[in-house]
């Protein structure tokens, strides 16, 4: 893959620290328990369209990396988030849809039920579609219909570094489905005709002109 400033950041993270700094210091814990807000990638952001490249391996500074991509979701607010919508181009996406027992649940009562999925595969969809409008938080104000398969399941390795698989349906399916979208490179708007989706694409470059 071709570097990028954002790729670059992503090894800078997992690069381990040199010995040379550490010298003579009190042992250091492993992993970092602070968690950061990361900014998200917007459109006209080329990352967007760059299909991400599959994990290699499970480590402190991926599950940093997720834990940091959790928080960020929570705080958007949003119902997922995929790599390189924080500037990383791997194939790695956090995902809560809640719980199936949340509807009508608040703030306050609602559970949590994060996922994290590495290098997802969708390996069935199911033949019922509806109709969803999705929103992304890196096309912040738009909404899409989208047409999707109600019924997934997805492969993908777990926290643990464990392969899983995962019957989904309702809004946790369509968010995954949208968020291995990303990991390809695709965006909502390219479910609407070429018309509507450049007149989009124009009005975020002359925003991003105007920052
Ligand atoms: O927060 C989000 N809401 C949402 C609503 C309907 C369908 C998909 C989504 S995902 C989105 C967060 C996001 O942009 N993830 O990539
Ligand atoms: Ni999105």
């Amino acid at each position: 893959a071709k570097s990028s400033a954002a790729s670059d950041v992503y090894k800078r993270q997992a690069r381990p620290q040199r010995r040379c700094d550490r010298a003579g210091a009190p042992k250091r814990r492993r992993t970092r328990n602070s968690m950061s807000i990361l900014p998200i990638v917007k459109l006209p952001d080329p990352i967007l369209r760059q299909p991400a490249e599959p994990v290699e391996r499970v480590d402190d500074a991926l599950l940093q990396t997720l834990d940091d991509m959790l928080e960020t979701m929570y705080e958007a607010p949003g119902v997922g988030l995929a790599a390189n919508q924080v500037g990383i181009t791997r194939r790695f996406l956090v995902v809560d849809a809640g719980n199936d027992s949340d509807e009508g649940a608040d703030e306050e009562t609602a559970q949590r039920n994060p996922i994290c999925l590495i290098n997802p595969e969708i390996v069935s969809l199911g033949t019922v579609t509806r109709v969803y409008e999705e929103g992304c938080l890196s096309l912040p104000g738009v909404r899409v219909e989208v047409e999707r398969p109600t019924e997934i399941t997805v492969r993908y390795i777990d926290r643990d570094g464990h392969p899983r698989e995962l019957d989904a349906d309702g809004l946790l399916a369509t968010v995954i489905q949208h968020e291995v979208d990303h990991l390809d490179g695709k965006l909502i708007i390219d479910y609407l005709s070429s018309l509507k989706r450049s007149m989009i694409v124009r009005r975020f470059k002359k925003l991003a002109r105007q920052a």
